[in-house]
């Protein structure tokens, strides 16, 4: 089973995240932020990866310790459960309309964490969710995981939608790139041999 669990206890946060990347896009997700629980059933919904995200964050500072320390969390669940990647399709692409919206998401479980981002909004909150934190959330689970990924929105004008579009392209191309192909029976998607960056 490719299945991960990741506790944490620090000053900032207490985190419990459990993932199975061949789940359902069953999910149990409470961070104290509403919009980022929305955003994180998405991603669980959308990709088939079931998510339990549990947090108990410091948000009397203020949220980003907690958005911050969901991406880390969720992504070091995923990392683990991989393990070596064999057998995984590695790449995902997606074109992820909602509305007027139109993002792209394309991504690479290489190994080696690569950020791009090419998205605005136009509002500072989304909800109580300070829209600034969501760049750094996909950042974060970027750099925990190891994708080389690329976000770019479009075109869009509404500020939930284009955030909505991103989290949804995100699920997309993380189901095919984490989902097992099993035409490449078990071999680890590299002619170097290995994807540990
Ligand atoms: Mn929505």
């Amino acid at each position: 089973m490719r299945t991960a669990s990741i506790t944490r206890t620090t000053h900032e946060t207490d985190i419990a995240v459990e993932v199975n990347l061949d789940g359902t896009g069953a999910y149990d997700v409470s961070t104290g932020i509403g919009f980022l629980d929305h955003m994180i059933e998405q991603f669980s919904r959308h990709s088939l990866i079931d998510i339990t995200c549990r947090i108990k964050g410091d948000l009397h500072v203020d949220q980003h310790h907690t958005a911050e320390d969901s991406a880390i969390a969720i992504g070091q669940a995923i990392a683990q459960a991989l393990g070596d990647k064999a057998g995984i399709g590695r790449y995902g692409q997606a074109y992820s309309p909602m509305d007027e919206t139109l993002a792209r998401v394309a991504l690479d479980i290489s190994g080696r964490p690569y950020f791009v981002w090419k998205a605005a909004f136009t509002q500072e909150k989304l909800g109580e969710l300070d829209t600034e934190l969501v760049e750094h959330w996909f950042h974060s689970i970027s750099q925990a995981v190891g994708i080389t990924l690329h976000i770019e929105l479009l075109y869009g004008a509404n500020n939930h939608h284009i955030c909505e579009a991103i989290y949804k392209g995100f699920a997309r191309a993380m189901r095919s790139a984490v989902e097992l192909d099993p035409r490449k029976g078990g071999a680890i998607p590299s002619t170097k041999g290995q994807l540990g960056g």
